[in-house]
């Protein structure tokens, strides 16, 4: 299998130029773009096509609480995070993502970024791509690159240039 791009960004919260920016970028050329919500735009934006969009706790409208998108090799299991509680700890993302035998569950909500493996799932936050939280106070989105046997997360400032010290390399 080759490998495999997917663009992933979170809490853009009204900030409408950066989501476009991400999506000119690499539309056609990344295999997926998923936000995973707080965008604060209307849900019949044309923005969305093509991208993978889920609701947050800041957005109305006719969005999925949650996504599940099968690629060639790899499911993706897509939420906000709010709804299974992430403020308080990881159990029932957790255990949703085991239930949809995701390989890779990706959220938001709390304007961080982190990537973890548990059992077969690698759990990714992209951050905000407009408010960053907490001591990492860069407006960040990630890139995942996968084939069969590693999945790569590189993050990026919304001037997409790549952040190194968050680069993980994760075997399957
Ligand atoms: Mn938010």
């Amino acid at each position: 299998m080759a490998e495999r791009t997917l663009i992933i960004m979170s809490d853009s919260h009204g900030d409408r130029q950066i989501v476009k920016e991400i999506k000119e970028r690499y539309l056609g050329k990344a295999d997926a773009i998923f936000h995973n919500g707080d965008s604060e735009l209307p849900a019949s934006d044309p923005i969305w096509e093509g991208i993978q969009v889920v609701c947050g706790n800041c957005d109305f409208g006719d969005y999925p609480d949650s996504l599940v998108t099968d690629l060639p090799g790899l499911t993706v299991a897509q939420t906000h995070g709010h709804l299974f509680n992430i403020n308080f700890g990881f159990e029932r993302l957790d255990l949703w993502a085991q239930e949809e035998d995701a390989d890779i569950c990706t959220y938001g909500h709390l304007h961080r970024p982190a990537v973890w493996k548990n059992g077969k799932t690698v759990f990714i936050n992209p951050g905000s791509v407009s408010q960053p939280r907490g001591e990492i106070n860069e407006r960040l989105y990630a890139r995942v690159c996968f084939d069969e046997n590693t999945i790569k997360v590189d993050y990026f400032t919304r001037d997409h240039e790549i952040y190194p010290p968050l680069s993980q390399e994760i075997r399957r």
